[in-house]
Formats: structure tokens, sequence, C-alpha cells
């Protein structure tokens, strides 16, 4: 019998990846998406799925409507990936980012328990969780210690994740994603503001880039490579929290380096510190054990992170030479 799966922020960027890669595994896949009047779509596009998702309008912080998207769907697995999900706003719309990204997710795992309790629940949960980190290498043992309000709102629906699952028995999983990256990346992530400016750069429409904090050291891997791992979760007899992770970190400076230098341009002739991208409370390292992952669900990253650049790049080259605004 056909499966069927509902994703809520099928218009990010691993929404648009689970899609296609769920779509090719030959599920029904249904979308949640608040209705927006500007082109949500692009990702979907990219990946060639727009035409395949059903998709429903609503917000995750409205439950009537998360409710009747759950209902409609009738879904085997749900995937809550919807969330205010950048950092930095997250301090300039706290309870927005409380609303949508921690209370939403309990929203969530409230309509499966009332319309879909044989379901299977997926929670976006993140390396921001262990912010101020506890341990070299960050695993499920690890205790946490957020630095933002977007990361104490994950928390939250993290233990909610939890909770569900052993107050009523629910199979839900939480994966601990560390940084994921694409050429769907949105431009304000730091990787993604990099590689679409060094394309600007080489194509002579931009002269420096401005940036905050260099020394921020991340565990960036693909993120297609990742939402197999969120598929792979729901495949588990029993539901649980899994770090995903290449075990490897590299700094803001480097990434830049490792992305100018692909085009043949250094990157200090270019970059200016600015510290308007400073945060109130920096993230200084994030490096994750996916040793469990490997055991238990056979994932393992599969892109480096010089493949990864050269693919973002090389992306973001084509994209400003034909004028898209993505
Ligand atoms: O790309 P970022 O904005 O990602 P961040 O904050 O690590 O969060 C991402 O990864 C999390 C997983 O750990 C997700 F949960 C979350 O939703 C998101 O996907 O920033 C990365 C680093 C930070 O330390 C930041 O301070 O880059 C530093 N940085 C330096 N200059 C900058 C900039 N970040 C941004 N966005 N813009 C800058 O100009």
């Amino acid at each position: 019998m056909t499966k069927s799966a509902l994703i809520t922020g099928i218009s990010g960027q691993d929404g648009a990846y689970l899609a296609r890669l769920l779509l090719d595994k030959g599920y029904d896949v249904w979308g949640f998406q608040p209705r927006r009047s500007t082109d949500t779509l692009w990702r979907l596009r990219e990946v060639q799925a727009e035409d395949d998702v059903r998709l429903i309008n609503g917000d995750l912080t409205d439950l009537s409507s998360v409710l009747r998207a759950v209902e409609k769907s009738r879904p085997d697995e749900v995937y809550n990936l919807g969330a205010q999900s950048f950092v930095g706003s997250s301090w300039d719309q706290p309870l927005l980012t409380g609303q949508a990204t921690g209370i939403g997710a309990v929203n969530v795992l409230e309509a499966v328990r009332l319309a879909a309790p044989e379901a299977r629940f997926y929670q976006a949960s993140t390396s921001e969780m262990f912010g101020l980190i506890q341990a070299e290498r960050q695993d499920e043992n690890t205790p946490f210690y957020p630095r933002s309000p977007y990361g104490v709102a994950k928390l939250y629906a993290h233990w909610m994740t939890v909770n569900y699952r052993e107050s009523f028995g629910l199979h839900t999983s939480s994966g601990i994603l560390f940084n994921h990256e694409s050429p769907l990346r949105g431009l304000e992530f730091v990787t993604r503001k990099v590689t679409d400016a060094v394309a600007r750069i080489k194509l002579g429409l931009q002269n420096e880039l401005r940036l905050g904090n260099l020394d921020a050291q991340r565990d960036w891997g693909f993120a297609g490579d990742y939402v197999d791992a969120m598929w792979r979760m729901l495949q588990q007899p029993q539901g649980g929290d899994y770090v995903i992770a290449t075990g490897r970190t590299v700094s803001v400076r480097r990434f830049c380096e490792l992305a100018f230098s692909h085009v043949g341009l250094n990157y200090e002739d270019y970059v200016k510190v600015d510290p308007a991208f400073y945060r109130p409370a920096e993230v200084d390292i994030l490096l994750g054990n996916p040793a469990k992952a490997q055991r238990v669900l056979g994932w393992q990253a599969t892109t480096a992170l010089e493949d990864l650049v050269a693919m973002m790049l090389e992306t973001d080259l084509a994209r400003v030479q034909r004028g898209a605004r993505n």
C-alpha cells in the first residue's frame, strides 16, 4: 500500500530534499506551509517536485490548521521541519520563535496524538541545543546549553518529542542535526551568503563581503545526505534520538578561503568583518559524533566539505549569470 507522508516546512531546504527522497520511494507527499504572496516554491521546482506534492496551507501556530492537515493527509509519517530557523533573527523575535519553533512542534505532536496516533513523527532538532558545548564532541548523551532564543525553543520541542514517546507511546524521533547546507540554502545563512557573494564578486557585480565572527566553527554537511537520515529514523522499530553530523569542524574563515580559492581569488582581499553581524551570544564551536547513527541507522555523511563548497559555488555562478533571484 502507498505510504503517505506529511512534511511541515516543505518549502525550506530540507523540505525540498525530503519531498524528493520520499517521492522517489513512492510515497504520497503532502506539504504543510503558510500561505505567502512571495514565491516560496522555488526549491520544490529545483528538485522537480512541485507538481507531485500536495500542498495544504496553514500555520504551525494554529493547532486547528495542523489538525486539519493531519486529518486530510492521513499520514503514516509526519516530518516536522517547519520553524523560524534563522538563529540571528531569534533575538529580534523571541516570542514568535518560541511560538513557531517550540509550541509549533507541540501542535504537530498534539495533532498526531489526536488524529493519527499510529503515525511516526520526526522532529527537526538541532546542534544549536548544545550551544556552549559541554563536551568536545557532542553526542546523544551530551548535556544541552542553548545560547539563543532559537536554541531554547528547539530544546523545548526536543524534550516534548521525548515526552510524547514516553507518555503516550507514540513513535517519535528527534534528529539532532548539525549544520547542513546546499545550493537550496537561504541567503541569510553564512555558507550561502558566502557562495552567492563569491559568484557576484567573480562576475564583477560586487566588490566586498561583510561578515560577522569568522572564528566560529561548524560541523557542516550536505542537506541531501541528512534527509536520508530522517527517513531512516522513522523506519526503526522504535523512536529515538540521533546526532547527525560529519565529525569534522571548520571555521567560517576556512569556509571563505575554500570558496574564494575555488574561483582563484583570495578571501582576504574581499571579506570585511562587520560587527553588525555579531550575535549577542555566540556558539563558538560545534563538532558532532554521529557514531550512533552509523551503528543503528547505517547512515554516514558522504559529501566532503570541499565538494559541498564546489557544488554551491557552481550553482551560484550559474544563477548569477542568468540573473536568478534566489
Ligand atoms: O549559517 P549560520 O547563520 O548558522 P547557525 O547559526 O549555525 O544555525 C544553523 O545551523 C543550526 C544547526 O546547528 C540550525 F539549527 C539553524 O536552524 C541554522 O540552520 O551561522 C553560522 C556561524 C555562526 O557562528 C555565525 O555567527 O557563522 C557565523 N557568521 C559569521 N558571519 C555568520 C555571519 N552567520 C550569518 N548568518 N551571517 C554572517 O554574516
